[in-house]
């Protein structure tokens, strides 16, 4: 007998920068034959963000988003799910533009504040091939990533008038609570998508311990109405996929979070890390489910409703 289970691929994010991969993708072109190589390999859902061409700088930039999810939908038939954590100093209304903008079936919504912390990688580099780089990690030390309940509840409201599903990211247990208040005041509706984001310097490590706790208080906060997935930064993104897959749980994989394939190993592409997990589920009679069955599982709209 199979399971059915959301594979998301988080293509390239706003953590890892040019000089850490030359594999993480940058452009357009880049990000979408990234997206066409993970739904190959069994993805059911692209994470996307976007990044400025010549820099590789996380970008907000409204036509770059619109020329990624155009190009991501002519080569593939992975659902999108868009970013709107988008990367560090963007304002609130710049995250939530490519909602408003383009509609998707699915983006993330980040259900809290943390310092999002990744100044311990600047030791490990000694020299970087754009100047926004160490500037950028070094900002993190003391950057608290913004998602008040203000901020929770304004993006809940954009996403509602879009009929977006939002992709909750849970970085921490009290976000839990957050998210139980959003469902009290209305702001969103059972059932709801969770996607745990462990190992982040700032927030909650990845430990087994954690992902046993994490979903056992999201049954006692939410009740049962609920999915989940994980994702999990650097070295342990595998253990905890596969501990999801083994929970009952999804599984996310690509190069935003972890750029290798295994130790020493760098991936050539999420598509490869795609592969892995996807031999991982098949060796416990899990089968990654299509896009057709992530919009049943997740009752979203449909691509007909979005605007790309
Ligand atoms: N860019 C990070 C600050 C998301 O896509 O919503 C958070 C992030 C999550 O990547
Ligand atoms: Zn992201």
């Amino acid at each position: 007998m199979s399971e059915k289970v959301i594979v998301t691929a988080a293509l390239t994010g706003a953590i890892h920068t040019p000089t850490m991969s030359q594999n993480l993708p940058i452009t357009p072109d880049e990000i979408a034959e990234e997206a066409r190589r993970a739904s190959e390999a069994g993805a059911t859902v692209v994470h996307v963000h976007a990044r400025d061409p010549e820099t590789g700088q996380p970008s907000a930039d409204s036509n770059l988003f619109g020329e990624i999810l155009s190009k991501i939908k002519s080569k593939c038939d992975a659902v999108i799910c868009t970013t709107t954590g988008g990367g560090f100093g963007m304002t609130v209304e710049q995250r939530v533009s490519v909602v408003k903008a383009y509609s998707p079936e699915l983006a993330s919504l980040n259900a809290g504040s943390l310092n999002f912390a990744l100044h311990p990688i600047l030791g490990k580099i000694k020299e970087f091939k754009h100047d926004w780089e160490p500037q950028y990690l070094a900002m993190s030390e003391d950057f608290i990533f913004p998602n008040t309940f203000k901020t929770l509840r304004e993006f809940s409201e954009f996403f509602a008038v879009e009929d977006t599903k939002p992709e909750l990211e849970i970085y921490d247990a009290g976000m839990l609570s957050n998210v139980a208040y959003l469902i009290q005041q209305g702001n969103i509706k059972k059932p709801i998508y969770l996607q745990f984001v462990l190992g982040i310097l700032g927030g909650m490590q990845a430990t087994l311990n954690n992902l046993v706790f994490l979903v056992n208080s999201a049954k006692e906060i939410i009740g049962d109405d609920f999915v989940w997935s994980v994702c999990a930064a650097g070295k342990n993104q595998f253990k905890m996929c596969n501990a999801a897959l083994l929970m009952g749980g999804f599984a996310r994989v690509g190069l935003e979070d972890n750029l290798y394939l295994e130790k020493g190993r760098m991936a050539e592409s999420s598509g490869e890390q795609v592969e892995k997990i996807v031999r991982i589920g098949r060796e416990h009679g899990i089968e990654p489910a299509t896009p057709a069955e992530a919009r049943e599982i997740l009752k979203l709209k449909g691509l007909e409703k979005v605007r790309y």
